[in-house]
């Protein structure tokens, strides 16, 4: 038997070497586990993330908007779906999967607990949301495991669209009527500080990054990440003609980026927990409508059953 460290060993040169590790190379138990815990963390994003914006397909303000509304949702509904496949090559059946997110084990991001209360919310959260959710996932296109990185790709080019759709909500409300432009202001003084949250804990807080790093599964780290969607989202605010929320926002000529202010890690840790706005919200939600896609699983099983029945009966007769 080859001795686990020197596996260990070539493992990490081909991570080194930027090969990327596919579902039947060997790997070490905690990488798999570190995959699965954060591809099914993002798949769940995915498809708790539909949820707020869900709220506003029927009141959309134009059938355009709304095409272009459903057209995201339903994007989100198919990045969950190539994540929780790329997840199972790793081992793991997405019925458990649910069952983790449905029962509340599994975490999902902090950003979609909190409530979507006018139109303006759907602009900031393509515009805020998506910019940082693109920020995050361009170096996961680079990831080590192949079918993660492969996901990411496919993913990020859909993100952009949503980023774009999202800013043009904003410009068209910040050239509108003094009350639409209120609207603007006002949801971006409620989204950006938990965007800024969406990256996890800082550096120093950050329980994963090293060896996360290590393993090439991050490539940037979490405060890296921050403070590179703080400098461009800065710039882009401009065109809105919003001001954002943080008194303390100044170029730092020195740093050559952006300071900002600091970020309530209590509320953070809170709505993690569980004691969000919307928690208990979203994922009665979830459980509501796997409870009643229950029908459409059972249909899809006793089809596969069917034909593979269906095939073995033509094996026998031929
Ligand atoms: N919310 O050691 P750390 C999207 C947890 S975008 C909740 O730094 P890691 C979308 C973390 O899981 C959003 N929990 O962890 C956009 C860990 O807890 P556990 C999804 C968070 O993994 C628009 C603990 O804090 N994107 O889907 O190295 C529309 C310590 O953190 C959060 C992704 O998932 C948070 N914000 O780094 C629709 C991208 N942050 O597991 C949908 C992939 C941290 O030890 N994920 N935690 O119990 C990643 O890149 C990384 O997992 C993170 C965290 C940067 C998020």
């Amino acid at each position: 038997m080859v001795p686990i460290k020197s596996l260990e060993e070539k493992f990490q040169a081909a991570v080194d070497a930027e090969i990327k590790i596919e579902p039947k190379d060997w790997m070490p138990d905690a990488y798999r586990k570190t995959l699965i815990r954060q591809i099914s963390q993002h798949a769940h994003s995915e498809i708790v993330g539909m949820l707020p914006e869900g709220n506003w397909i029927s009141r959309a303000p134009s059938l355009r908007r709304k095409v272009g509304l459903l057209a995201k949702v339903q994007d989100e509904a198919g990045h969950g779906l190539y994540l929780y496949s790329a997840c199972e090559t790793l081992g793991i059946d997405r019925e458990e999967l649910f069952e983790q997110l449905n029962t509340g084990k599994a975490k999902y991001s902090s950003i979609f607990n909190y409530p979507t209360t006018t139109w303006a919310d759907i602009g900031a959260i393509g515009w805020l949301v998506d910019g940082a959710a693109i920020m995050n996932q361009v170096m996961l296109c680079r990831t080590s495991y192949g079918p993660y990185a492969r996901a990411m790709v496919r993913i990020c080019k859909e993100e952009s669209f949503h980023q774009r759709q999202g800013f043009e909500i904003l410009l068209t409300l910040s050239k509108g009527s003094e009350e639409q432009r209120a609207m603007l202001q006002d949801a971006v003084d409620r989204w950006w500080w938990p965007s800024l949250m969406m990256f996890g804990p800082s550096d120093k807080e950050s329980t994963h990054s090293a060896q996360s790093m290590k393993w090439k599964i991050k490539r940037k780290s979490n405060d890296e990440l921050r403070q590179q969607f703080v400098d461009a989202t800065v710039e882009q605010a401009k065109i809105l003609n919003v001001t954002l929320p943080d008194p303390e926002l100044k170029w730092n000529e020195e740093r050559g980026h952006y300071d900002f202010g600091p970020i309530d890690w209590e509320e953070f840790w809170n709505v993690v927990k569980g004691n969000g706005p919307c928690n208990k919200e979203r994922l009665a939600a979830r459980v509501k409508a796997h409870d009643e896609g229950a029908w459409v699983r059972d249909a899809a099983v006793a089809f596969a059953e069917k034909q593979a029945k269906r095939r073995a009966e033509a094996n026998k007769v031929a």
